[in-house]
């Protein structure tokens, strides 16, 4: 563990030393929270119309006929679209992101509640909806297939029949780690534990829905889209791709994003319908979708079904995990995931212990429910597997009756062990995990709370303390190994540095929330020496920044962030050869120090990161072979992923009245390396925490026998408030990447990835009086109250 770089309160006016600061308030803020933020639903261009789908209200069925003349005779409906038109323009069906095809609106049948059917376009949002009730079809119902072990099953309806000789509702087997050496290690294992565990289908929620507004000028053939997108460059492309329109003539702008968490990253029928309508109308055409399109068709999270298995020793050493997983992807394989990487990175299971094997077989299956998958701050499945191993670890101390911090600490991977190849065949770039369990366990006092959980457990009270820790791999990644549809995974930067030294950095990642303005602001400054308060961040707009592949999986910091700090290192060294000329001495007798050059030993003879970039535009000659100018533009290829990792301890309280699951507290140490911004770190692991509590107590996509979406309001998809949830004691330690050029890994979806096992540790360990090793999320006070009556778990 290095030693902590984090600045008292007081040094706001240091911008020579902007990483780690931790009082720089957000740049973008001011616009935020004065109402002056422009989303893509402020977005109005003269004469703009109206797009409004219709949705399939059954899960299943075959299209009979669709009669859209009433809708084309309502005096405001300037077009009516449906699939058979579509067909004509060859845009009915579109390529996902997992390279499956989904239809942009149903031509054959539709496969799950609330699919897009046919669209309305329209001179105001609400003549669009109304002309939507004066479209007749005719369906066909089919058998629905809503349980993913019912999906494979023979004679099972075939969901996919689009699909050349499919037969059956299976879609990949995946497996990874080996299969012999980790049945050789359980066969001679002292103990073996196993359990069933589900991460149910939940949905990212964000505050502000997908929508855009998509301008095809027939003129000169330029379309312009704003759009709530994670990925604005990748989606420029893949507009290109399906719509064949040329590349350098779309522009795809993401203006502020009122949150993402991956449901974001795949591009939506709706896009491709609110573009085909401009096209249709030559008029600029807005599609927003309500929230309960928002809930019951984009992109859900989850929807694993795991057996987990963990063997190990009588005195508690592990020797190996294996997992076998039903993944449901529904009616659509959407998953957003590097093309080699079907399940994300769930490889990861192994955990932050070292073992002797591993091992992993999956396989994916088509149900009829909203395809998507992987959104929802999950680091590409990372989140199904820490909680995997999370849960099975506790299962284990539970059997062993081990204390679960005990049992932990006995296996980490150790600091030497570093970088450590997991039997899985990920490379963990650097980890130190003691320390940081050792720190979490002093902030939340864990002796004297496990004394106070023997007092009340005395008195028939139910306390709860749960403990996790995680290990990430975010940051993807490294092109040999990673592309999203042949879309190599690198990120662009560009740094202009004007003749007054004021600077703009171009970025290729987009934010929805993050902070980038500032943090990307904070390291240029950082080594080039300019304010950060003079560095404007220009972000989500394809005409204005270099190509690069978006903001997901926590890969701004560790690959844009790189990008950043590499482009600006490009533009010092351009400034120390003006340097040495304005100073009139040899590049090596020069030092860098505080946003400028000076000549060793004598530092009185200095020039300033500005007087240079002045001197760089200006009259005058350069030094022989430097251009003019001071600017530089590089494409950064991350080397590996970046590995954070972190300890977190829950307290629960559950009333043995109503089984009601009160947080009491939480803490969390989070450790990503060189951290860059502190208050922004620490917004995001409360946003990610909170999102824990929403996960394992609250949320969860459920759907009825027919296919119907029990969660397509606010009102039954319930999400945490600040009411929910307890004050969180937060603390870090750092241990820098040894591949990034400052040492930051990302952390955005950390506590969303390591919060849940946490909380539903507590729970089962509340629940333990009642001989519970094991209850699935999300833990609602029915699902408790059946617990502690020995109901049998839902199946
Ligand atoms: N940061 C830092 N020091 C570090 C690491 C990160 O100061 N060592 C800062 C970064 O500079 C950045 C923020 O923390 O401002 C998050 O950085 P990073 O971990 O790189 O994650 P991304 O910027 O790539 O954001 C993506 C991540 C994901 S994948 C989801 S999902 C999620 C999340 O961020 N969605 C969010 N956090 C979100 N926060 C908000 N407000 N809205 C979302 O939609
Ligand atoms: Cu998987 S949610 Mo985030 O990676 O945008």
């Amino acid at each position: 563990m290095t030693t902590v770089d984090e600045r008292p309160a007081g040094f706001e006016n240091n911008d020579h030393k902007p990483v780690g600061h931790g009082r720089m308030l957000r740049k973008e803020d001011p616009r935020f929270i004065r109402g002056k933020g422009r989303y893509v639903d402020d977005v109005q261009l003269p004469g703009m119309l109206h797009c409004a789908i219709l949705r399939s209200p059954v899960a299943h069925a075959r299209i009979v006929s669709i009669d859209t003349t009433a809708a084309e005779a309502h005096p405001k409906v300037k077009a009516v679209v449906t699939g058979a038109a579509l067909t004509e323009l060859g845009l009915a069906w579109m390529p996902t992101l997992s390279g499956d095809v989904q239809a942009v609106l149903a031509t054959d049948k539709v496969r799950f509640q609330g699919q897009e059917v046919a669209f309305v376009v329209a001179e105001d949002r609400y003549a669009a909806r109304d002309a939507l009730e004066l479209i007749d079809v005719e369906y066909d119902v089919l058998d629905p297939v809503i349980d993913v072990r019912r999906a494979l099953e023979p004679g099972a309806p075939v969901i996919r029949d689009d699909l050349d000789g499919k037969t059956d509702n299976h879609i990949f087997d995946w497996e990874t780690g080996d299969e012999a050496a980790t049945e050789a290690v359980f066969a001679s294992a002292d103990v073996v534990v196993s359990e069933d565990i589900v991460y149910p289908r939940v949905h990212p929620a964000p505050m502000e829905t997908c929508g855009c507004v998509a301008d095809y000028d027939r003129i000169d053939g330029r379309l312009t889209l704003w759009s709530t997108s994670q990925a604005p460059h990748a989606h420029r492309t893949l507009y290109a791709i399906v719509a064949g329109l040329p590349e350098h003539k779309i522009r795809v702008i993401s203006p502020d994003i009122g949150g993402g968490f991956g449901g974001k990253v795949p591009i939506y029928p709706g896009y491709v319908c609110a573009i085909v309508g401009s096209i249709v109308t030559g008029k600029p055409v807005k599609w927003m979708e309500d929230r309960s399109e928002n809930l019951t068709s984009t992109g859900f999270a989850r929807d694993y079904i795991m057996r987990g298995e963990i063997a190990a020793t009588r005195d508690g050493k592990i020797l190996a995990v294996r997992t076998n997983v039903l993944a449901d992807h529904g009616a659509f394989n959407g998953v957003a995931a590097p093309v080699k990487y079907p399940a994300g990175f769930f490889g990861v299971f192994t955990g932050s212990y070292d073992l002797q094997a591993a091992h992993c077989k999956m396989t994916a299956v088509y149900t009829n429910k909203a395809p998507g998958g992987v959104a929802y701050a999950c680091s590409f499945r990372i989140t199904e597997a820490v909680y995997l191993i999370e849960r099975i670890v506790d299962c284990l101390a539970y059997e062993l009756q081990m204390d679960p911090v005990e049992l932990r600490i006995k296996n980490f991977i150790q600091p030497d062990q570093f970088p450590y190849r997991t039997k899985t065949g990920w490379l963990y770039d650097s980890g130190d995990y003691e320390p940081t369990m050792r720190k979490a366990l002093e902030i939340a006092g864990y002796d004297e709370l496990r004394r106070e959980q023997a007092e009340r457990r005395a008195c028939g009270e139910l306390m709860g303390i749960g403990v996790s820790f995680f290990t990430e791999a975010v940051g993807a990644g490294p092109r040999k190994d990673m592309d999203i549809l042949g879309l190599g995974m690198a990120d662009g930067c560009e740094l202009r540095v004007h003749p007054t030294g004021k600077a703009v950095v171009r970025l290729s990642v987009q934010t929805q929330g993050q902070g980038h303005e500032t943090t990307f602001a904070q390291i240029v400054a950082e080594e080039i020496g300019i304010p950060p308060a003079d560095i404007d961040v220009v972000h989500g707009d394809t005409d204005q920044t270099p190509f690069g592949l978006g903001t997901y999986g926590s890969r701004s910091t560790p690959v844009s962030g790189a990008a950043a700090a590499l482009v600006a290192r490009k533009v010092r060294d351009k400034a120390r050869l003006i340097a040495s000329a304005m100073l009139e001495v040899s590049v090596a007798d020069l030092e860098w120090q505080k946003g400028a050059f000076h000549v060793k030993g004598d530092p009185a003879k200095s020039v300033t990161i500005q007087e240079i970039a002045m001197r760089a535009h200006g009259a005058g000659d350069l030094p022989e072979g430097v251009e003019g100018g001071l600017e530089a533009q590089i494409c950064y290829n991350p080397e590996n992923l970046t590995y954070p990792h972190g300890a977190y301890i829950c307290v629960v309280d559950i009333d043995p009245g109503t089984a009601q699951v009160k947080v009491r507290r939480f803490v969390a140490v989070d450790d990503c390396g060189t951290r860059i911004n502190p208050m922004i770190i620490e917004g995001q692991v409360h946003r990610g925490l909170t999102d824990g509590v929403g996960m394992a107590l609250m949320e969860m996509i459920a759907f009825d026998e027919d296919g119907n979406c029990l969660g397509g309001s606010l009102m039954d998809y319930l999400i945490p408030t600040a009411l929910e949830v307890p004050d969180w004691e937060t603390g870090f330690t750092v241990t820098p990447s040894p591949h990034h050029p400052i040492g930051a890994k990302g952390v955005g979806e950390s506590a969303t990835v390591g919060s849940p096992p946490a909380i539903v540790n507590a729970v089962v360990d509340a629940l333990k009086p009642f001989g519970i090793r094991h209850a699935d999320m999300p833990l609602t006070p029915s699902r408790v109250w059946d617990a502690m009556r020995g109901v049998p778990r839902p199946p």
